[in-house]
């Protein structure tokens, strides 16, 4: 009683500390820049990359968009976090409307190809009609193209 009471006024403290918005309730934050938090939901439930679509709206979020050094800091995250390690995850990429071509789901963007985000051992990777979501795995995390019905966990995402 008296740990938890210790807890909730810690996070009290915490959220007058920051004036600025915080992930919401299940969401970390992979976010190194004070003014702008990346906050991330792993959906530690198998499906397809459609159906992880499905479950990031359920819970008002997208299917995440990783660039730049976030990707590093999902890597390290994701190998610190027992639970999380073995496993590979949906993104929120593909290329399902126009083979080869790959954008962000959550804002049509394009993904940036190569090194550092793509294994670059690997050949270019526009495998087929059969190969369009993207997907990270151990033990690198490199963005590849993986089978449309392969059964993988999920991340999900929050701008806030
Ligand atoms: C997210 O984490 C970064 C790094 O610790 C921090 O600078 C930032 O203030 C955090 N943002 C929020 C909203 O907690
Ligand atoms: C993959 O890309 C190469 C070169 O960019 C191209 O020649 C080839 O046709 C592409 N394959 C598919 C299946 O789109
Ligand atoms: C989803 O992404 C779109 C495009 O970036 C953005 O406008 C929207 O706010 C995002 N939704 C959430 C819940 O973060
Ligand atoms: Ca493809």
């Amino acid at each position: 009683m008296k740990w938890a009471a210790t807890l909730v006024v810690a996070a009290a403290t915490l959220g007058l500390a920051s004036s600025k918005s915080d992930c919401p309730v299940g969401f970390i934050n992979l976010s190194n820049d004070p003014s702008s938090p990346e906050c991330l939901n792993f959906v530690l439930n198998t499906g397809t990359w459609q159906h992880m679509n499905y479950m990031c709206g359920i819970i008002h979020a997208n299917i995440s968009k990783i660039t730049g050094d976030l990707h590093y800091r999902l890597y390290n995250y994701i190998r610190a976090t027992p639970g999380l390690t073995d496993h590979c995850f949906w993104i929120g990429g593909s290329d399902h409307q126009e083979e080869g071509h790959r954008v962000w789901e959550s804002d049509g963007s394009d993904i940036s190809m190569g090194t550092p985000h793509w294994d670059a051992c690997e050949r270019d990777p526009n495998g087929s009609i059969w190969q369009n979501y993207l997907c990270i795995c151990p033990p690198d995390y490199y963005f590849r193209d993986c089978a449309n019905d392969a059964m993988m966990y999920g991340i999900c995402q929050v701008e806030v």
